[in-house]
């Protein structure tokens, strides 16, 4: 018989969540704050979250926010369990939150979903776990039917770390291309060829550079590429100018210029971007 879950939380996520347990024939059993959440799927629907736990000893908590997991485990006896945690979490979130768990009696891993629910359980889809490594090969197989699993080390947060990094770099990227989207708007032309011909050729041929940019964070520079920082810093004065001139708030984009403004001023202006990443580091960073 394959391993019960319990999955706590029937939002969008949760809800895609049990239905690919469930789809894979795991005996599946939900808990939700609101009953009557989802009521197409053929779980077996617990009255209370210590209810739903005592069912299973594999639980994936999938909830709104940190705060919600917590008050939602605090009081249970967790004994015997693993708590998989795929709420969105900041690394100290998760540390706090496997600290509980561990002292509940649960084994605990943290996780990070990379996938928007209509993902869960293709190809492109993966989640990021961290946290009790004979936890996460005990139900590895369980959890393989979400998502590729990712395992990046033992501390619960490191999972975390990993998701709000990818996620950083997607805001950055949705960022950039809203403020195109908002350019090429002022002046009538449609968003859909505007993106389809060059938006999407153009940041696809620049993420090509990223592993060049790796490379250099972990070797050391190599050459800039034709691309120094200097003569970006430069050219970024017409692309403010530009924004501002067309009724377009530069708020998105004015960071960038003023990162690429410090590392001239810092004396790095014949760098590659990558001499950006160390210049964002704070004192505690
Ligand atoms: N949906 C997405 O695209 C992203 C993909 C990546 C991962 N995130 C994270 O997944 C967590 C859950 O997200 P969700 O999409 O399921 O969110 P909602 O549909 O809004 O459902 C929220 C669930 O949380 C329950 N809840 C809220 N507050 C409480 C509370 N105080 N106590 C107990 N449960 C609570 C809510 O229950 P109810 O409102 O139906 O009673 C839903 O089950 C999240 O961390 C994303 O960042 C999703």
């Amino acid at each position: 018989m394959k391993t019960p879950v319990t999955v706590l939380g029937l939002g969008a996520m949760g809800t895609a969540l049990a239905r690919a347990f469930l789809a894979a024939g795991h005996p599946t059993t939900v808990w939700n704050r609101t009953p009557g959440r989802s009521p197409e799927l053929d779980v077996v629907r617990a009255a209370t979250a210590g209810e739903a736990i005592a069912a299973s000893p594999l639980v994936v908590v999938c909830l709104l926010v940190d705060d919600t997991v917590r008050s939602t485990l605090d009081g249970i006896d967790l004994t015997g369990k693993t708590i998989v945690n795929l709420t969105n979490s900041t690394p100290d979130q998760a540390r706090a939150t496997a600290e509980r768990v561990t002292a509940a009696g649960a084994q605990y891993v943290g996780g990070g979903i990379m996938a928007v629910p209509a993902m869960i359980g293709g190809p492109a889809a993966f989640i990021f776990y961290s946290g009790v490594p004979e936890a996460f090969e005990e139900h590895r197989a369980a959890l393989s039917v979400l998502a590729r699993p990712e395992y990046v080390g033992t501390d619960p947060g490191l999972a975390a770390l990993h998701d709000i990094a990818l996620l950083s770099a997607m805001y950055g990227m949705f960022g950039g291309a809203q403020h195109a989207l908002a350019l090429i708007g002022t002046e009538n032309l449609p968003a859909e060829p505007f993106t389809e011909r060059f938006l999407l050729p153009w940041l696809t041929a620049m993420l090509g550079s990223l592993p060049r940019i790796a490379k250099d964070l972990d070797n050391g520079p190599s050459d800039t590429a034709g691309s120094n920082l200097a003569m970006q810093a430069a050219a970024f004065d017409n692309l403010t100018d530009t924004s501002n001139a067309q009724g377009i708030d530069p708020m998105l984009l004015e960071p960038m210029g003023t990162l690429l403004r410090k590392a001239v001023a810092a004396g790095r202006g014949d760098a590659d971007l990558a001499a950006l990443v160390g210049l964002l580091r704070t004192p505690a960073g």
